[in-house]
């Protein structure tokens, strides 16, 4: 009895399983995007986003720069001086002085203070320095189809090329190694899901700042943020910043940053 159940499920699982597999080097990545624009249009992508899908490349440097990630260990004194927390505090501090409207109508908006999206926006990209040199579309596609976390990037694979439907993104758009795009690095499944049209003019683009800045605001917000409430470890918002990024020392810097630029 035991076989054939297996043998039926084995049946099950071969039927529902994507014909073309995974891979870790260049080799099948065609027959994976055919197989996969499949899978895409059942999700509902549509024709841009295909098309985009069929203009991907594998992006070698996606994978030699995955393959190159080192768990680090920093303390948080070493991980503030590496990433020149200082000088972030400092600009953004700037920054708030110079527009405290903008951030003070998101703060009422989304709950989120100033202090934290300027944090982040500084951590991640230097305000906006450096947002990437890579296709987002390509490096997402590449990573769906690599073997390691296809499970993982695969609902932002399909993310990105849903933002390339609606206009936020096209296969020309360059971002981080891992697809992260924009003024704050969103995933794309991310963006998606938690992107919203800050200044009004019909895209949701995550290269425009005031776009960038509310779509941070309200992934925090609906990830859990509560107005007023504190935000260091220890305290309920702490575990929203946890939302963000899985690094603890990142997690404890943002806090740490957020509170020397409200204060
Ligand atoms: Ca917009």
């Amino acid at each position: 009895m035991k076989a054939s159940v297996s043998a039926i499920l084995f049946s099950l699982f071969a039927a529902t399983a994507s014909a073309a597999p995974c891979s870790n080097t260049s080799a099948g990545f065609d027959a994976w995007k055919a197989d996969f624009a499949k899978q895409a249009q059942k999700a509902g992508v549509g024709k841009r986003g295909l098309q985009a899908l069929q203009s991907t490349k594998y992006s070698q440097s996606t994978i030699n720069a995955d393959r190159n990630q080192k768990s680090f260990k920093l303390s948080f004194e070493k991980f503030m001086q590496i990433r020149g927390a200082d000088t972030i505090v400092a600009q953004a501090r700037r920054k708030k002085a110079k527009n405290p409207n903008f951030y003070g109508s998101l703060e009422k908006q989304y709950g989120v203070p100033a202090g934290i999206l300027l944090a982040i926006h500084g951590m991640e990209t230097g305000f906006g320095g450096f947002m990437g040199d890579s296709s987002v579309v390509s490096s997402i596609t590449t990573l769906a189809f690599d073997c390691r976390r296809s499970e993982f990037f695969i609902p932002h694979a399909i993310g990105a090329l849903k933002l390339v439907d609606q206009g936020s993104i096209t296969i020309a758009t360059k971002g981080a190694k891992h697809g992260e795009l924009g003024h704050t690095q969103f995933l794309p499944g991310n963006a998606l899901r938690y992107g919203v049209d800050g200044n009004g003019d019909g895209v949701v683009d995550f290269y425009n700042i005031t776009d960038a800045m509310a779509s941070t605001a309200n992934f925090l917000r609906q990830k859990g943020w509560r107005p007023g409430v504190g935000y260091q470890q220890g305290q309920p918002n702490f575990a929203v910043i946890q939302e963000w990024n899985a690094a603890g020392v990142y997690q404890k810097a943002i806090a740490n940053m957020a509170a020397r630029i409200d204060g």
